[in-house]
C-alpha cells in the first residue's frame, strides 16, 4: 500500500475490498468454503485488519473516521458470514428430515414382550387354587441330606426303593433333592406338632435319568401335605379331584392305581387324559396317606393325628393343560416355544 496517508485511496480501497469479500461470501458454495474465506479475508494478516494497522499513519482528523469505517466493513462481512452459514446448516437439516426413508411417525419395531413360562403359569394357578383350600406355600433346599431326602421318608439305605429314584450324589454326601417330600418333614417339624397342618411346596428336583419325551433330569413337582385330626382317604380323593378339575375346567379322565411308596401307607398312582380322547393316560402325581413312621420322624402323633400327602409333577401338569408333545421343550430357552405362551 504506497498511498497510505492518502485518505480518500484507503477509503476507497476498504470500500472496494468489502464488496469483493461480500461477493465471494455470496458465491461460496459450501460450509468449507466460508471457513477458508473467513481464515484468509477476516484474519489477523488479512488486508482488512492491515488497515486498521495503517490507521496510525492517516492525519489526525482522519483516523477516528477511518477506524470507525474498517470496524463497520469488519462487522458486515461477519453478519453475512453468519447469515450464509445458517443457510448452510438449515438446508442441512432440511435434507436430512426430507429424506422419505425416515418417518418419524411409523410406529416402532415391535420389540416383542415377555411370556411367562408354562411351568410358571401352572404353578401359579396351582398356588392360586390350594391357597383358595386353605393350604400355604412353603420351600425347602434343593440340596438336601440323606436324612431329609431319605431316612426320614422311611427309605433306609440299602433299602431297594432308593433305586427306584436315580440319584446325584454330591462330592460332600449331600443329595439333589430327588422329590419334594423331603419339605413334608421340614413343614411337619416347624408345626411342632401344631395341627391342621395344610402346605404345598413347588420347586426343583434332580434324577439321574436317561431323557425322552416323558422324562426329564430336572423337573419340577408341587408337594401336598394335610395332617389333622381324622383325616382320610377320602379327603385325599375329594382334595384332588377338586383341585384337578378347577385346574382343567373338569375336561379330563383320572385313573387311581394302587402303588407302594415308602413314605405312604396305602399309596397310589393317579393318571389322567383328556376326557373323551384316545390319548394315552399320562402319569400325573403319587399320593397316599402319610406312613405312621413320617409322622413321628416329623414329631406329630400317629395315634393321635393323620394326614395325606401326594406329589405332582408339574411338566406332565403343564403338557396336558397345553397340549405339548414333549417335555424336553421345557427347558430348552427356545424362544419359538416360549412364545406360544
Ligand atoms: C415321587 O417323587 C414321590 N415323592 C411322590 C409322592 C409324594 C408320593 C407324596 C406319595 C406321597 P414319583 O417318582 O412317581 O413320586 O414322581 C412324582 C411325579 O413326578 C410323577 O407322577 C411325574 O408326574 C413326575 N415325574 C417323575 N419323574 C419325572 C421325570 N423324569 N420327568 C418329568 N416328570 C417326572
Amino acid at each position: 500500500m504506497g498511498d497510505v496517508g492518502a485518505g480518500p485511496g484507503m477509503k476507497q480501497r476498504l470500500q472496494t475490498l468489502t464488496r469483493e469479500v461480500l461477493e465471494r461470501i455470496d458465491a461460496a458454495g459450501s460450509e468449507e468454503a466460508l471457513e477458508a474465506i473467513e481464515r484468509t479475508d477476516l484474519a489477523r494478516k488479512g488486508e482488512l485488519l492491515g488497515m486498521m494497522r495503517g490507521i496510525k499513519d492517516l492525519p489526525a482528523e482522519e483516523r477516528s473516521a477511518f477506524g470507525q469505517a474498517v470496524n463497520e466493513a469488519r462487522a458486515t462481512l461477519e453478519a453475512a458470514l453468519g447469515s450464509k452459514r445458517e443457510a448452510f446448516l438449515s438446508a442441512r437439516h432440511a435434507a436430512e428430515t426430507a429424506d422419505t426413508r425416515f418417518d418419524p411417525s411409523e410406529p416402532s419395531i415391535a420389540v416383542g414382550g415377555g411370556h411367562l413360562h408354562p411351568i410358571t403359569r401352572v404353578r401359579r394357578e396351582i398356588e392360586a387354587i390350594f391357597m383358595g383350600l386353605g393350604f400355604s406355600v412353603v420351600d425347602g433346599p434343593e440340596v438336601e441330606t440323606e436324612r431329609f431326602n431319605f431316612d426320614l421318608l422311611n427309605i433306609p439305605s440299602h433299602h431297594p426303593a432308593r433305586d427306584m429314584q436315580d440319584t446325584m450324589w454330591l462330592e460332600s454326601g449331600q443329595v439333589m433333592r430327588t422329590h419334594t417330600s423331603p419339605v413334608q418333614l421340614r413343614a411337619m417339624m416347624r408345626a411342632n406338632g401344631k395341627v391342621p397342618l395344610r402346605v404345598i411346596a413347588p420347586g426343583r428336583v434332580f434324577r439321574n435319568e436317561q431323557q425322552d419325551a416323558t422324562h426329564e433330569h430336572t423337573f419340577h413337582q408341587v408337594e401336598g401335605l394335610m395332617i389333622d385330626e381324622g383325616v382320610s382317604v377320602a379327603d385325599l380323593k375329594g382334595v384332588l379331584t377338586l383341585v384337578l378339575s378347577r385346574l382343567f375346567g373338569g375336561t379330563v379322565e383320572v385313573r387311581l392305581r394302587p402303588h407302594y411308596f415308602p413314605f405312604v401307607e396305602p399309596g397310589f398312582e393317579l393318571d389322567m387324559r383328556r376326557a373323551g380322547s384316545d390319548d394315552t393316560w399320562l402319569e400325573m402325581l403319587g399320593c397316599g396317606m402319610v406312613h405312621p413312621e413320617v409322622l413321628k420322624g416329623g414329631g406329630m402323633d400317629p395315634t393321635r393325628v393323620s394326614g395325606f400327602a401326594f406329589g405332582m409333577g408339574l411338566e406332565r401338569l403343564a403338557m396336558m393343560r397345553y397340549g405339548i408333545e414333549d417335555v424336553r421343550w421345557m427347558m430348552s430357552g427356545d424362544p419359538r416355544f416360549l412364545q406360544q405362551f
